[in-house]
């Protein structure tokens, strides 16, 4: 890299950050690697250009080719999504939820989204949050009976709280969403739906999970996790709300818009649309359940008994350790997941009784079954021996191994 000369300090810390993604088991479900056009497209000259507005309605001159990215960019969210408009300017998937909520409420109005503790996102109504601030948020939980959405609950909910808008989506649920039901629910008590798919949005765009498009009036995504794209956010609605959600993002909460990152999305949007996508979506499905299934045979327990999607939760408390320090063994070991809370957890966000595991990024290096068996042989064995320091360097080594036969980086840097 051409600035290893320029700025050592954060060459260094950015060689190491290669390093470290391309020598770790990434586990985190909410994580993937991009690949080289992406990574080109990012930085690149588009990042100095202000394009406040629109394709043909900027507030700046210069905008000729930035209108034609930014076009064939909502083109190719529209026709991967079925969508009848799309906004690719919102900076994040909290930015595009945000978005949503200013274009279809009031400050103070109702929101009932999933709670935080049992997989919902912070911008569903969590109370620290903006969407737990400024409106009134009740949350949703999923059943003590079989830890998933239990939509006759969810309807009494709904029933008695009138919700201006539900919000369905998590970013820690392991099943299926059941979009009709939640449709149906909202239209009995004449609330907005929104479908927040930033998880799953790439298994929804290749039909292995049902799609919102026809039910949600409103669909939120971010771009870089099983859509593996850049870092960023997405709307889909309606016509009949392009013009309330385009004014929402620029100029309601935004500013000018990140040319860079929509032209990224671009590319991955097209990435997306094409034969391999499709079959890399199933593999992470595949992945999550073998993964899932070799744990539980290993005696984990596993939040609401497996999985759907592309990932799981490992509740911890049969074995005597937190997520915390699971998490912490883990990662001294090469292998990064996250602590979680599970439902009816008894402990805090910082500590939690779980870890969640998602496998976008690990199949995206090509990683199959095989691989997942000798993945869950390495976490039990540390989970085993949480505190043995020995045995996680080892298993560093056991890691970088098996992720020198799987390179990715390591292809066009020198890790
Ligand atoms: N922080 C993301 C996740 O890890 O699921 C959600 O935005």
């Amino acid at each position: 890299m051409k600035m290893e000369g320029n700025d050592r300090e954060i060459f260094d810390l950015l060689k190491s950050e290669i390093d470290r993604e391309e020598h770790s088991l990434i586990l985190i479900a909410s994580e993937n690697y991009v690949d080289e056009d992406i990574l080109e497209v990012q930085g690149c000259v588009l990042t100095n250009k202000y394009a406040e507005g629109y394709p043909a309605k900027r507030y700046y001159s210069g905008c000729k080719y930035l209108d034609e990215i930014e076009s064939i960019a909502i083109e190719r969210a529209k026709t991967l999504f079925k969508a009848e408009h799309a906004n690719v300017q919102p900076h994040s998937g909290s930015s595009a939820n945000m978005a949503v909520f200013y274009a279809a409420l009031n400050v103070g109005d109702k929101i009932l989204g999933m709670n935080i503790a049992h997989g919902g996102h912070l911008t569903h109504g969590a109370r620290v949050s903006f969407s737990g601030k400024l409106y009134q948020a009740v949350g949703y939980p999923v059943s003590s009976k079989d830890e998933m959405l239990d939509y006759d609950e969810i309807r009494q909910i709904a029933i008695a709280e009138k919700p201006k808008i539900i919000v369905t989506g998590a970013s820690a649920y392991p099943r299926t969403i059941d979009f009709k039901r939640f449709r149906e629910i909202a239209d009995e008590v004449g609330a907005y739906l929104l479908a927040d798919i930033a998880h799953i949005a790439g298994l929804v765009a290749t039909g292995y999970h049902p799609d919102p498009i026809e039910y949600a009036h409103f669909v939120t995504t971010t771009t870089h996790k099983t859509l593996r794209g850049p870092r960023g956010g997405l709307i889909l609605c309606k016509k009949e709300w392009a013009k309330a959600i385009d004014s929402a993002v620029f100029p309601g909460i935004q500013g000018g818009p990140l040319m860079h990152v929509i032209a990224a999305k671009a590319v991955a949007l097209g990435k997306a649309m094409t034969p391999d996508f499709k079959e890399y979506q199933g593999q992470i499905i595949k992945n999550a359940r073998h993964l899932s299934d070799c744990m539980v045979k290993k005696g984990y327990r596993i939040v609401s008994g497996g999985t759907d999607n592309h990932l799981f939760l490992v509740d911890l408390s049969p074995k005597g350790i937190t997520g915390k320090e699971a998490q912490d063994a883990l990662e001294q070991s090469g292998i990064m997941v996250n602590k979680n809370l599970i439902p009816f957890d008894t402990k805090g966000p910082n500590v939690t009784s779980g870890i969640r595991v998602g496998t976008p990024a690990v199949t995206t290096r090509g990683m199959k079954e095989g691989e997942m068996e000798i993945i869950a042989d390495l976490i039990d064995a540390v989970l085993q021996r949480p505190t043995d320091e020995a045995l996680q360097a080892e298993t560093r080594g056991r890691v970088r191994a098996l992720c020198m036969k799987f390179p990715f980086y390591s292809r066009i840097y020198d890790v």
